[in-house]
């Protein structure tokens, strides 16, 4: 047995005048409780120090820039990374990256139990446009403000797993989810904030979107019989309502844990990974029953083309 006692901490709303010490601050009684009900992994969501700011219009570079951390850990998130070290326990955790050169991505990191970071993924599916959009009731900016993730998708050994990392959007392609399980992943972690209702006048609501969520995030569970954790930032952001639903999802797709709430919330699960072993070792052990020869429309094609 394999097991990482694994906690979710889930954010709640984050203001667009709240500053980075008071979530930091938010951030460490999370790691706390994780710690006092012993965690020794957290997993924090997408974007996690600041508003999810992509619902902004903005022009001018440097008020783009002010949402971003040109390091990790920085002088405000310093201190959560010594706690965490202190804690003894992992951390993974979602934020806006500006890199020395000046490039833009969404990133997440992953850390090992001393605090040190042995693992970073750049969001590579980004929704939204990246002009300002009059048909809709709000804006979905991260095209705008991103870069794609040029990274690829990245598995790691840490706290005796596999362990890959996913943001957000990511979770909708069964695409992402596979490119970690052909790297024998045990353990996913995502962060997200998802809009409680469509920009595009939609009638989806929150319901529908927190069925679409379990429904992307179990299914890329069991198709790669792994560990998935995702983790919201949730709640009602100047007014724009973010869904909750942070899940922790085992192996064959079943919710062990799941937030009750739109606010900052834990919940926890001791993850066996062996518990992984037996799907990929019988229904989808992938040598034995891919058929790669048959897959080549999946990266040689990039929109639908229907037959004539
Ligand atoms: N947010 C949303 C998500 O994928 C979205 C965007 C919502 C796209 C619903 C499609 C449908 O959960 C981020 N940040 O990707």
């Amino acid at each position: 047995m394999r097991e990482i006692v694994t906690a979710a901490l889930q954010m709640g709303s984050i203001q667009k005048a709240d500053s980075r010490a008071a979530v930091v601050a938010r951030m460490i009684a999370l790691l706390e409780q994780a710690h006092e009900a012993g965690a020794t992994f957290a997993v924090f969501p997408e974007l996690t120090l600041t508003t999810f700011f992509p619902r902004w219009y903005m022009e001018a570079q440097s008020e783009v820039d002010q949402w971003f951390e040109r390091e990790m850990p920085g002088r405000d998130t310093a201190v959560l990374f010594q706690r965490a070290r202190d804690l003894n326990m992992a951390i993974s955790l979602g934020y806006a990256e500006l890199t020395p050169d000046g490039q833009h991505f969404n990133t997440s990191i992953l850390t090992n139990r001393q605090g040190e970071i042995v693992g970073k993924y750049r969001k590579i599916h980004l929704p939204g446009h990246s002009e300002f959009d009059t048909e809709r009731a709000f804006q979905h900016l991260e095209k705008r403000y991103f870069l794609p993730g040029d990274l690829g998708f990245g598995v790691w050994r840490n706290l005796g797993g596999i362990m890959g990392m996913l943001i957000c959007n990511d979770r909708r392609w069964p695409e992402a989810y596979r490119m970690l399980g052909l790297q024998g992943v045990e353990m996913v972690t995502l962060g997200f904030n998802t809009p409680s209702v469509n920009s595009q006048q939609g009638d989806e609501g929150p319901q529908d979107r927190l069925f679409h969520h379990r429904l992307s995030c179990q299914s890329g569970a069991y198709q790669n019989s792994t560990w998935v954790v995702a983790v919201a930032k949730a709640g009602v952001e100047d007014d724009h309502p973010m869904i909750g639903g942070s899940l922790i999802i085992d192996p064959n797709g079943k919710i062990v844990a799941e937030t009750q709430t739109e606010a900052d919330e834990m919940i926890i699960h001791a993850c066996d990974l062996d518990a992984c072993n037996f799907g990929k070792s019988t229904i989808f052990d992938f040598k034995r029953h891919r058929r790669i020869e048959h897959y080549g429309l999946i990266t040689e094609r990039t929109g639908a083309v229907p037959p004539e």
